[in-house]
């Protein structure tokens, strides 16, 4: 039993690690979400709700084909924001409240850059490199109420 739970485990770590170039319209909001030390920071310093900071920390996936993008409705961090766990390199549409309504966002401080996108499928008009603290306000680029897409 012990053994078959591990292979069970092993499989879906592959399968969740196999890359993949391809468009899923499954929302960030859908994938394993953890606490990391930059949304901790974001909580102690009044950014974002208890709740984001209280959310249970799950380990399924490796640490190194997770990132993170932190999304909010409203510039300069505020309004309703929620920390997307997301996969490198795949393009996610913005479910959940956040088509066409964030006004600031930033990834993990790890080096990770993201691009954000005019369509649902990472094509048109983008903002790029986005990389930590992020960006304050959207409507510095002319993307305000705009992004449907993103890739890191
Ligand atoms: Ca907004």
């Amino acid at each position: 039993m012990q053994f078959t739970t591990t292979l069970i485990a092993i499989f879906a770590t592959v399968a969740l690690a196999a890359p993949s170039a391809e468009v899923t319209h499954q929302s960030a909001l859908d994938i394993v979400q953890t606490i990391t030390p930059d949304a901790l920071a974001r909580y102690e310093a009044g950014i974002v709700s208890p709740s984001v900071a209280a959310r249970g920390v799950d380990t399924t996936l490796d640490k190194r084909d997770i990132t993170h993008l932190f999304v909010c409705t409203d510039a300069n961090f505020s309004g309703k924001c929620q920390n997307l766990a997301t996969d490198r390199e795949v393009c996610h549409f913005l479910g959940n409240g956040f088509d066409n309504s964030i006004s600031s966002l930033g990834p993990d401080n790890d080096g990770t850059q993201c691009c954000i996108f005019d369509n649902s499928d990472c094509t048109g008009a983008s903002v790029c490199q986005i990389h930590a603290p992020g960006i304050f306000n959207l409507n510095d680029f002319g993307f305000n109420d705009r992004a449907s897409s993103y890739r890191c």
